[in-house]
């Protein structure tokens, strides 16, 4: 079973570059963004909670990520492999992740991190806000702060991989097939 992390600041291409991981290597696709704003979507009381903090550039809490992701795994488990779009995002789900994946007598193999500056970023989510809808994509005040989020809160994951000699980092600028290719030939020489 593979098992890839793969990871980057909002805006990266996390969930671009997951569709042709997906379309080669026939992983099943584990987005935290995309199963929280279905529950956002879903009306429920859970629901509302996650709008007030997703629209905020906020991090969800660790222990309602965890429970959608768990649910998720278990329904999946006989897959060849899972990508792990935008979690973990803090230290604590990456150990929690750790953890429970050994449970299950699995584990994450690689971690590839895409490296893009903070003004394409910037460019990229007020691109795709113009016609997503999606309130997080929309305000640029809103934008930093899922920047600044990620800088204080997510970025130290990274030293969590690499301590476990499971880190690769690619540059995420230039054509979706380029990155596309540098992605493939970091899965394919580890
Ligand atoms: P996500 O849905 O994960 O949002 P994202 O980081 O914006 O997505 P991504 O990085 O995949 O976008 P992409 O670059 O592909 O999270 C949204 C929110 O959910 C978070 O802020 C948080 O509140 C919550 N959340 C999610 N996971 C959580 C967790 N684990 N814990 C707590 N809270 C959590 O696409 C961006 C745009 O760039 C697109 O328009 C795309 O077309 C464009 N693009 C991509 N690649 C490009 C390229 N090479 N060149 C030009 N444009 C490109």
């Amino acid at each position: 079973m593979f098992n890839l992390v793969l990871f980057g600041p909002p805006g990266s291409g996390k969930g671009t570059q997951s569709e042709y991981i997906i379309e080669k290597y026939g992983l099943v696709h584990l987005s935290t963004g995309d199963l929280l704003r279905e529950e956002k979507k879903s009306g429920s009381e859970l629901g509302n909670e996650v709008a007030k903090l997703i629209d905020n550039g906020q991090l969800v809490p660790d222990s309602m990520v965890q429970q959608i992701v768990k649910s998720f795994v278990i329904k999946n488990k006989d897959s060849k492999g899972f990508i792990f779009d935008g979690f973990p995002r803090t230290v604590s789900q990456a150990q929690w992740l750790d953890s429970m994946l050994s449970g299950a007598d699995m584990q994450i193999s690689l971690m590839i991190a895409l490296d893009v500056p903070e003004n394409e970023l910037v460019k990229r989510l007020l691109g795709r806000g113009a016609t997503s809808g999606r309130a997080d994509d929309q305000d640029e005040t809103i934008i930093a702060n899922r920047i600044k989020v990620y800088h204080q809160q997510t970025l130290p994951v990274i030293d969590f991989y690499k301590a476990q000699n499971k880190f690769a980092e690619i540059n995420g600028l230039g054509s979706f097939t380029e990155i596309f290719e540098r992605i493939a030939n970091k899965i394919e020489t580890m």
